[in-house]
Parts: structure tokens; sequence; C-alpha cells
């Protein structure tokens, strides 16, 4: 199958990004500038709204939606806060995903035209790209892109004489998993502990330093200026399926062309998996996570899956992130279950005690099981805590997402794992400290 390169047309393997002239030549920062001539920036917002244009973040959140719950102050400026803000969520950590940098590195003027548009439309007049630390090539590039548009008199006051201000600002991550929940975000930002907050308030109500504020993912806002060139129409034709656009897919894992590619939302995840050379070794596919570590696992039965937040929805998963991760026939379960578990348990901020206690007893089951040291009962308490650490347990997303790939895990595969526990095992042990060797 071909590419849709809609977000990545600029984007050539290897090579230096596309600079201010290149990224001009090829019609870039011709959408800020429609934007600022043509239209109100209630009006970005409604193009957005029809469009279709859903978080690729991983929650797959209707954007023109999240951009409506802003307060307006066109009507009365006078009670207009010191500042509204735009935050790009850039802090790319979960497993298996890769797709931001590649935007970033690949086309920064892309990224930095799309938050001018955006800020507009919400009326922000400071935006962030809160970048994740080890990202430190995105940052040259990026930083590089933000001194380009400057002098080039897209950023800062009056922009091309609209009366339009904005300032754009790069953060780098201090490297936690959680600084990626867009609360816990929004206190590393101010300069506190990366805790999720309480929701609601949500962002826009009461984000960045009290301030009305959007949180938005990088690849998320990368369609908008071509939304605007464009129009809604053909956006929603891009789609394969119920979704409109295009999405980064990802494979990475045992598929002989481990990568990303650009295609339309909803294509079938048989087809993508083909796109990326098949399963390794002419062996069979055993499982893949669909869109990062926090979705739940799908196998050989879903390859029939249109890719888009819908059908991924109805076969039992999420899209999440759209980067497949993927294990071959020959992989065991309970190895990637341990792993997986490891890495949430340890990214916990250990602020509520579902998710801080929960996490680390989980993967001492795990761990156990694989080392032939389990024991009756550790299937029930695995799926006990599947319901303990679920949806509606913890204080953020962190533990449910941690609990999708062990959900169905145990759905898929439950006599493989429950195969682990010796017949000679004694009774239940709660207390079996973990094999930490
Ligand atoms: C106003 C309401 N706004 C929701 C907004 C909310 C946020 C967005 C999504 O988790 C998932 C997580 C990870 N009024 C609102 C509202 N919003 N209801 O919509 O919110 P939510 O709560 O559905 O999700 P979340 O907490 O933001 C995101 C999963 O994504 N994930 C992680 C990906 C990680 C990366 C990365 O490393 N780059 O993308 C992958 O699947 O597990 O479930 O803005 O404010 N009533």
């Amino acid at each position: 199958m071909d590419e849709t390169r809609v977000l990545t047309r600029n984007i050539r393997e290897g090579r230096e990004p596309v600079w201010r002239a290149e990224y001009e030549a090829a019609g870039g920062w011709e959408a800020f500038k429609k934007t600022l001539a043509e239209l109100k920036p209630t009006e970005v917002g409604e193009l957005v709204k029809e469009a279709g244009l859903r978080g690729r973040g991983g929650a797959g959140f209707p954007t023109g939606m999240k951009w409506s719950f802003m307060p307006r102050f066109e009507e009365r400026p006078e009670e207009r806060p010191a500042h509204v803000y735009l935050v790009i969520n850039a802090d790319e950590m979960e497993p298996g995903t890769f797709k931001d940098r590649l935007l970033m590195e690949g086309d920064p003027h892309q990224l930095i035209e799309a938050m001018a548009i955006s800020s507009y439309a919400i009326g922000a007049d400071i935006a962030y790209v809160f970048l994740r630390g080890e990202y430190v090539e995105c940052q040259r590039r990026l930083q590089k892109a933000i001194d380009e548009a400057t002098e080039a008199g897209y950023l800062g006051n009056d922009i091309l004489g609209s009366g339009y201000n904005l300032k754009i600002y790069l953060h780098m991550s201090a490297g936690r998993y959680i600084c990626g929940e867009e609360s816990a975000l929004l206190s590393a930002l101010e300069g506190r502990r990366a805790v999720p907050r309480h929701k609601p308030p949500f962002p826009a109500a009461s984000g960045l330093f009290g301030q009305p504020t959007t949180v938005n993912n990088v690849e998320t806002i990368c369609n908008v200026p071509h939304i605007v060139s464009n129009g809604a129409d053909w956006y929603k034709q891009l789609g394969a399926h119920k979704d409109g656009g295009t999405k980064l897919f990802g494979a990475s894992g045992h598929v002989n062309r481990p990568g990303l590619a650009e295609m339309p939302l909803g294509t079938r995840m048989g087809d993508l998996l083909e796109h990326f050379g098949g399963i390794r070794e002419g062996r069979r596919l055993k499982a893949l996570l669909p869109g990062g570590g926090s979705t739940p696992l799908l196998t050989a039965d879903h390859l029939d899956t249109p890719m888009d937040y819908e059908g991924v929805g109805a076969a039992g998963s999420r899209l999440g992130t759209g980067t497949m991760v993927v294990m071959d026939e020959t992989t065991p379960i309970v190895g990637v279950l341990k792993n997986l578990e490891h890495f949430y348990a340890q990214e916990s901020c250990g602020w509520c005690t579902p998710c801080r206690d929960g996490l680390p007893w989980v993967e001492r089951i795990l761990t156990n099981l694989e080392a032939g040291k389990g024991h009756p009962g550790d299937i029930e308490l695995l799926e006990l805590h599947t319901k303990l650490l679920g949806p509606g347990k913890t204080f953020c997303a962190h533990a449910p997402g941690a609990m999708g790939p062990l959900e169905s895990g145990l759905k898929y595969f439950r006599d493989e794992l429950a195969a682990l526990i010796p017949d000679d095992s004694d009774t239940l042990s709660l207390t079996e400290p973990a094999n930490t060797a």
C-alpha cells in the first residue's frame, strides 16, 4: 500500500529538515497567513470541528470540541486574564511510540505554523512545547524553526500587521512518563512535582498557572494547517473508514521493516502489517499492542480491524498512538506483560495507593510466574488487580492504562499463563518477594 503523505510530505529520510525558505516554497506558512487575513478565531475552531479531527495522543478526544471549551474574551476584553496558553504535549514516552519525534525532527516549521494557527483559534498569546528530555535533536531543530519564524515576523507582536501577538517557548521535560498526562505536565511546567491534578476543572477552565489552557498532542496539531488550506470535506474524505484524515502508524518488534508510515485512518490492520514487511522469518502473528503500551492486546483474529478510533474500539482495544508493537508466535506472553508492568510500576508517580502499591504487586506476580514460581490463585489475583486498578479506581489513567494489556492478556492467553504454575506448587503466597535477578 502506498502512503498518503500529508503531514509527512516534506519529510526526507536521514536528511536535514526543510528550513524556512524551502518550507515556504512548498506552500508553508500560507495557512497561517490565510487564517490571519480571512478567518475569525472561532471560525478556525468550527473548521476543525467540522473536519472531525480527533486527538492523536491516545484518547482521541475531538479537538474542535476541546477548543470550544476555552473562554472567549473578544466581547469582554477587560476580563481577559494576563495570559491564555496553548501547550503542546511532546513528552512522547508511550512504550513503542516514536511518531511525534519524526514530525518534529523532519518538519519543525509545520509544528510551529500549526501552533500559531491553533493559538490564534483559542485566543492564546503564549504557547509552549513540552518536549521529552531525551529529544535533544528535536529541541535543536524546533528552536531553529522558532527563531526563523520570529525573524520572518510570524511570531512576536502585531504579527503581519494583524494585531495578534504570540510567543512560543520550548520546555525540556525532566523525564518521567507521567509528565505526559496533561495535568501532571502542567504541574511540571509550573516547576512543581509532576503529579496529576483532579479533573474537573479541565485545563480550559483552570490550566497553566490557573489560566485558560488547551493541551494538544504534536500530531493532532500538525493536521490544522492542512485543514485550513484544503477544507473540512477534503480532510474527511482522507479517512478509509469512520474517522477522517490520515494517521502516522508505526510498527516495532517482530516485523520485517519496522518504522512509520502515514496512511488513511481506518486502514485495515493486516494491510498495515503487510506494509511493514509482514511478520519476520515467515512466522505468524501472535499478538500486538495496536497503539502503544497501554492499549489492550489484539491477535491474529483481528487482522480485518479498521485502524481508527471506532474500528479498534469495536475490536476491544484502543487506537492509542497508532504505533503497533508486534509479537510473533514464539513470544511468551508472560514476558511481554511483565516488561510492560515493570515499566508502569516504575513510572507511577506514587500519588494514589492502588497505583503505587498495586502495580509492583502485579509485576511481582508476573515475575514469579515467568520464573516458574507461581502459585495456585495467581491468575485470579491478576484478574482481581485489573478491577482494583481499573477505570475510576485511581486518580488518573496511568494504572487503568497499565491494566489494558494485562486484562486482554488474560482474556486471550489465560491457558498459557496458567500453565506456568508448577503442578507441585504449594498454596497461595501473597508475600513472596519479587524475583529481581
Ligand atoms: C473538557 C471534559 N475536556 C476529556 C479532555 C482532557 C484531555 C482529553 C483526553 O489520557 C490516554 C490515556 C493513555 N471536558 C473532558 C475533556 N477532556 N473529557 O480530553 O482526556 P481523557 O481523560 O480521555 O484522556 P487522558 O487522561 O488525556 C490519554 C493513552 O492516552 N495513551 C498514552 C499515550 C501517550 C503518548 C505519548 O507518550 N506521547 O501519547 C495511549 O493510549 O493511557 O488513556 O485533554 O482534558 N468533560
